[in-house]
């Protein structure tokens, strides 16, 4: 009996795969199909994806051609699979032709002409519509912003408005410049907005006006009226406006927060951590002062301690260094009825960057730079009994806030699930102390 394999994601079948799946199937006497796990696809970086694992299988099945079907889980799966499972023929379309070569070894690969004309992200966009996505400033990160969106579906980046005269654009060249922002806005569905923090609320009021729904850079808002009276604009218009806070959807982070919220560390007694950079040819006495501590780390620092201990402490005390007018470091302390947190916030000073969440039981150790987490420790007093933690995830994270941000538009849901109005309001609440001088100076 001769065994053929073949592996997709099946999403939204259509007759392009059933076609791939009739002719792997005539290659032999017997077929195995695996169908990647939503988990699988999420680390291959595949984000779009309409249907659970569950659904696809169904969907699979259903079409009589399987003789088996198992869940492709991890890399590097295929080979034992072909092993254990004594598989003949390796089929798969002709998209990846070449890729799949090493699996000669074990069994002959075939590669199946595709069908043309028919693709999964085809259906899905005509199904959900694409959104028109306008850029306003620049940099590398607007670039790399870009490069991000194309592996969220349904999203198409139209081009890019700069803020600042000098901007550089050698990074955005591929992108289509605008002349001025109401051209962009007139011609966008959404846009991302990337400058520094004291630009973003009268940014922010414009796109809305315009009807665009709003994912901007982190820290949101320089004051809590700020953030107030935009939400408010937000919900009159009913449009969805975005905090892009990558760390809070890197897949480690959230595992992170749900494993503390269900007591591996046991009560948590106390936060600690570090954000900090020395930017390449920085000097803090030409800079722009909203690119000082907490304007730019604002959000950030204050991510984990809020997550798990809430906005209601009882004190905060902000330390702050200056050179001239620059925030360059702000060392926080919460303390709150059971607790204490500590952050450090600092631009052109470096620290180790690692979180600490101390605990009753043990305590979680993410190391620096833990707002790129993917990589936790859980430790308790005896150090043989660590629990290690890795999780993968692409492109630091941004393209999975870019596909939240896609979804709560789809879904007309102008709450955030992770981060609450009220989160931002006390975030912009310990940022604007800096500006009202509410701090002890060092
Ligand atoms: N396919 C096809 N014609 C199309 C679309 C897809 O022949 N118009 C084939 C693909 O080449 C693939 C199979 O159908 O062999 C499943 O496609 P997808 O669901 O897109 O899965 P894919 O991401 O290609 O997963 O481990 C996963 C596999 O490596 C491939």
């Amino acid at each position: 009996m001769k065994k053929v394999i073949t592996y997709g994601t099946y999403d939204l079948l259509h007759h392009g795969h059933v076609a791939l799946l009739e002719r792997a199937k005539a290659l032999g006497d017997y077929l195995i199909v695996g169908v990647t796990s939503d988990q699988f696809d999420r680390d291959r970086g595949k984000l779009n994806v309409h249907q659970s694992v569950v659904e696809r299988i169904r969907a699979v099945e259903a079409l009589g051609i399987a003789d088996e079907i198992i869940v492709e889980e991890y890399q590097g799966q295929k080979i034992d699979d072909i092993v254990s499972h004594d598989v003949d023929i390796f089929a798969i379309g002709s998209d990846w032709k070449g890729k799949f070569d090493y699996l000669s070894e074990y069994c002959d690969v075939v590669y199946l002409e595709r069908t043309k004309g028919i693709s999964s992200t085809e259906i899905r966009e005509k199904k959900a519509g694409i959104i028109r996505l306008g850029i306003i400033g620049g940099g590398s990160r607007a670039a790399r912003f870009a490069e991000e969106c194309t592996y969220v579906s349904g999203v198409d980046v139209i081009g890019i408005s700069p803020t600042r005269p000098d901007e550089s654009p050698e990074f955005t060249t591929s992108l289509t410049p605008y002349p001025n922002i109401e051209e962009l806005l007139k011609d966008s569905d959404a846009v991302y907005i990337i400058d520094t923090i004291e630009t973003h609320a009268p940014l922010i009021t414009q796109a809305l006006n315009a009807d665009c729904h709003v994912i901007c850079e982190t820290p949101l808002f320089l004051s809590p009226d700020d953030a107030r009276t935009a939400f408010k604009l937000a919900e009159e218009k009913n449009l969805v406006l975005f905090e892009a806070v990558k760390t809070l959807w890197a897949p480690a982070f959230r595992r992170l927060l749900l494993m503390v919220e269900s007591g591996a560390i046991g009560d948590v007694k106390a936060i600690d951590l570090a954000c900090t950079q020395i930017p390449e040819n920085f000097d803090n006495t030409q800079k722009n002062i909203y690119e000082g501590s907490l304007y730019d780390w604002g959000t950030l620092v204050l991510l984990p301690i809020f997550q798990l201990l809430g906005t209601s402490y009882s004190t905060c005390d902000l330390y702050e260094m200056k050179t001239g007018d620059f925030s360059t470091f702000v060392r926080g302390h919460l303390a709150y009825e059971h607790a204490i947190a500590t952050f450090s916030a600092g631009r052109g000073i470096k620290s180790e960057g690692h979180l600490v969440i101390t605990g009753t039981h043990g305590y979680i150790y993410v190391p620096a730079p833990w707002w790129k987490p993917e990589y936790f420790e859980i430790r308790t007093e005896d150090l043989r009994e660590t629990k290690r933690y890795s999780f993968s995830f692409e492109g630091e994270g941004m393209r999975y806030e870019i596909l939240e941000f896609i979804a709560m538009i789809r879904t007309h849901n102008l709450n955030n699930r992770l981060l609450s109005h009220d989160d931002i309001y006390a975030i912009s609440h310990i940022i604007s102390r800096l500006d009202s001088g509410d701090t002890i100076r060092i």
